[in-house]
């Protein structure tokens, strides 16, 4: 696959993605989002792909959408950003989040607008000390789209997500970790390599059983204790007869550590 504005290989069972665009803070633009979700598509499909990382080049993550594709003006006309969301930012979240394998999200440097958005959006968010992680929209009028209103609240409770919000302050990688927000802030020269380690762990790890961990808790945020019951059981009646649960087993018993296939 060829493409101009994302690096993209899939090696050791990791698909690799990274936003290559570092003059512009690796900002969306439409071709960008059409490189990734081809992307995307790929890893959907390849079963040799059992884990996703997303990172960026250069010394950002992620500006959001690239604003010098927006032809607007003071006394001009207004721009239907709602077609651009239904096209592009909304499907990309939906993917990453009902991806049936694990998305791991290295924040090398600033996110911000929807970059900070579709960092969340990923399953566990690694980020270098020096990144910072800014809802800009409030700096332009807009709201935070990416599912950011709605992963927010969620994630650091209401008051610290309107503070976020409606004041675009950038909230430091430290302080995201000990609000909830991302998994681990970590050295900025460690990044890369306590992500790499992390994702050689899950692409080795039992493929079935960690889309079934993934969609479970994505689950819970809308689902009562009782179904909620009854679809971990579901899960576990399927996966007690995948093979890397046998597997999994049986190196417990051999005091050994599990080959995982991914099946
Ligand atoms: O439109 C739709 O489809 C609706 C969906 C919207 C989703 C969104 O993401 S809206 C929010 C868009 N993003 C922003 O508003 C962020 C804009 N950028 C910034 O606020 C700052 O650049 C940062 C805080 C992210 C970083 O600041 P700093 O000082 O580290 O870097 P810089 O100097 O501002 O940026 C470096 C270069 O990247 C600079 O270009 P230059 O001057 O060297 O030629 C800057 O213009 C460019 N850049 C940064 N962000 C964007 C961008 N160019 C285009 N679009 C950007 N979003």
């Amino acid at each position: 696959m060829a493409f101009e504005t994302i690096l993209f290989e899939v090696t050791n069972g990791a698909a690799r993605l990274t936003l290559n665009r570092p003059d512009r803070l690796n900002s969306f633009t439409v071709q960008m989002h059409d490189e990734v979700a081809r992307a995307l598509s790929y890893v959907e499909t390849d079963p040799s792909a059992r884990v996703l990382l997303i990172t960026g080049s250069g010394r950002g993550f992620c500006a959001g959408q690239d604003l010098s594709d927006r032809a607007v003006t003071p006394g001009g006309e207004g721009v239907d950003l709602g077609a651009s969301l239904d096209k592009s930012y909304n499907p990309l979240v939906r993917r990453l989040t009902v991806l049936p394998k694990p998305v791991i999200c290295a924040v090398n440097g600033v996110a911000a607008g929807a970059g900070a958005n579709i960092a969340l959006a990923a399953d566990i968010v690694l980020a270098a000390k020096s990144a910072k992680f800014i809802q800009a929209f409030a700096n332009i009028g807009l709201v935070p789209d990416s599912g950011g209103t709605w992963i927010l609240p969620r994630l650091v409770g209401q008051a610290r997500a309107m503070g976020l919000a409606l004041t675009g302050q950038p909230l430091t990688a430290e302080q995201a970790e000990a609000w909830g927000l991302i998994w681990r802030a970590v050295d900025d020269d460690r990044l890369m390599d306590e992500t790499n380690a992390l994702v050689a762990r899950l692409a080795a790890g039992p493929t079935k059983g960690l889309a079934a961990i993934k969609k479970a808790i994505r689950a819970a945020w809308s689902n009562d204790l009782d179904p909620h019951l009854d679809l971990e059981r579901d899960m576990q009646r399927e996966l007690g007869r995948s093979s890397d649960y046998r597997e999994g087993v049986s190196a417990f018993g051999e005091k050994r550590a599990p080959k995982f296939t991914g099946n």
